[in-house]
């Protein structure tokens, strides 16, 4: 059975297919629309970022410079050489061109080939005059060519020189800056040593034995169990602990001491005695020059120390020469600078990892020629497990007896009192190998372990010269004993 014949669409039926045609190609036209506004948008905005950004975001604008010279004369003359060349060549084409038409249409032979013989002639002159126009041109870039490297080397003397004079600049506004924040520091009063012992005195041993001290009490076993007690977990160390303890008990059988206020002056006098050794003369004596070593593990404050005696040495007056003995590290070198400048001192320095032994006679030498009265050498501070740094401080000490027999005349030890009884056993080490003179013990501010002063005299037998009490130049006191004595043991010497 043959299919049925689809049915004709109606008028209407067509019209709503053709509506339905057109929303889909107006939605398409929207969507296309709408695309393209989102994309006009975005690009707007991207072009507008810049302009937002904080004005510190934006790169310091940079002038770059451009130099333009004129031609040289020789370059002018070749230009012109050039152009000349080049209007001969266009005038004897235009004349060989006549000749050629001419001879084209002459009716007499013997005209045609005189004619012919003259194009010829000048296509011969025409060709050599191109052939001076070229050279002429190729003379005048060669020129130009050195012109414009001039001009590209003189823009670049100009760029280095914008990059010093920005250098410069820059160093003297940090220069401003340091010498701003050293004024204001300088400005600020040193701490006594009574306020560098602050902390030992109410938070320490020394808090405690006051307070054993201050209980109106007969002395009896159970004080003296107590007193052991303090100075044992004191950072006196064990043998001036027991010795101590030992004194006290001495005196309670010979029934010398009946109250704990007599126990606490027994004490007292005992430490003074212990704190109270022969003080060399330091910074003077010696030389001239006075030479002095200083010595100490990496961060016990060695450099600060060397900074703060090279300011009091140039507050009287005296020449001060630095020798930056530690070249292990660059910025140590830098860091003695600094100090340097504060301090008005001469540094004598080398380049890093260089031989400590030549800075340190350079600088010798140095001081001789300038009559200076002090050399204070910097040494590195690298553990002093490490046999080769203890072999290297030696070398540094007999390379300055060559420089000027009998120096150093003071080796100064540099200890860190916030690592307790560690310095002591340090201490113990640099004055087997390098012998000690004398000791700076710093960063006393910064912790309760000041009793550690007593151990270091009483064990090492050697003075106590200068006590850092804070990192300012003027935080370095020289070590008295009877005002340590105070400091510790009365109550009202810290304010
Ligand atoms: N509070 C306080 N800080 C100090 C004192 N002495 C030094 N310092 C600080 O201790 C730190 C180390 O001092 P440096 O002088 O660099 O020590 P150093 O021994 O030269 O160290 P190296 O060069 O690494 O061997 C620095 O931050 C100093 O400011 C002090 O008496 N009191
Ligand atoms: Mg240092």
């Amino acid at each position: 059975m043959p299919p049925a014949p689809a049915p004709q669409p109606s008028p209407f039926d067509i019209l709503s297919h053709l509506a339905h045609d057109w929303t889909l190609v107006a939605g398409a036209i929207a969507a296309v629309l709408l695309a393209l506004v989102a994309i006009q948008i975005a690009r707007k905005r991207r072009l507008r970022a810049p302009s937002e950004r904080t004005p510190e975001a934006l790169p310091e604008p940079r002038v770059q410079p451009r130099i333009e010279l004129p031609p040289s004369e020789a370059e002018a003359a070749r230009r012109q050489q050039a152009e000349a060349a080049h209007k001969e060549v266009e005038e004897l084409a235009r004349e060989r061109r006549e000749r050629a038409e001419a001879a084209k249409v002459a009716a007499d032979a013997a005209d045609r080939a005189r004619l012919e013989s003259e194009a010829s002639e000048l296509r011969g002159r025409e060709e050599e005059a191109k052939r001076e126009e070229y050279r002429a041109k190729k003379a005048a870039d060669r020129e130009a060519k050195e012109r414009h490297r001039r001009e590209r080397e003189e823009e670049d003397r100009l760029r280095e020189e914008e990059n010093r004079r920005a250098v410069e600049e820059e160093e003297a506004r940090q220069r401003t800056a340091r010498g701003e924040e050293l004024r204001r520091i300088e400005a600020q009063a040193g701490q006594t040593l009574a306020q560098g012992l602050a902390k030992t005195r109410t938070q320490g041993f020394m808090a405690k034995l006051n307070s054993l001290f201050s209980q109106p009490r007969q002395v009896d076993e159970s004080v003296l169990g107590q007193l052991e007690e303090i100075l044992f977990s004191a950072d006196i160390g064990v043998q001036t602990a027991s010795r101590l303890v030992q004194l006290a008990r001495e005196k309670v059988k010979a029934n010398d001491l009946s109250s704990v206020d007599k126990i606490k002056s027994v004490i007292r006098d005992e430490v003074e005695r212990i704190v109270s050794l022969p003080v060399p003369h330091s910074l003077q004596g010696g030389g001239p020059p006075h030479v002095m070593m200083v010595v100490g593990v990496n961060g016990s404050g060695k450099t600060t120390t060397i900074g703060k005696l090279a300011a009091k040495v140039s507050d009287q007056g005296r020449k001060v020469v630095l020798a930056a003995g530690d070249t292990f590290r660059a910025a140590a070198a830098e860091q003695l600078d600094i100090w340097a400048e504060r301090a008005r001192a001469e540094l004598v320095k080398g380049p890093e990892n260089s031989d400590p032994g030549a800075v340190v006679f350079e600088a010798l030498k140095r001081a001789r020629e300038q009559n200076a009265d002090v050399v204070i050498a910097d040494t590195a501070g690298r553990l002093h497990t490490k046999v080769p740094l203890m072999d290297e401080l030696k070398k540094v000490r007999r390379v300055m007896d060559k420089a000027l027999p009998g120096a150093p005349h003071e080796v100064l030890l540099v200890l860190d009192a916030t690592t307790g009884q560690n310095a002591i056993a340090q201490a113990k080490q640099f004055r087997d190998v390098v012998g000690v003179t004398a000791i700076a013990l710093t960063k006393i501010d910064g912790t309760a372990k000041g009793g550690v002063i007593i151990g270091i005299c009483d064990e090492l037998k050697i003075p106590v010269v200068w006590v850092g009490v804070g990192e300012k130049v003027v935080d370095l006191r020289p070590f008295d004993p009877r005002e340590f004595v105070t400091a510790m043991f009365d109550e009202r010497s810290v304010n």
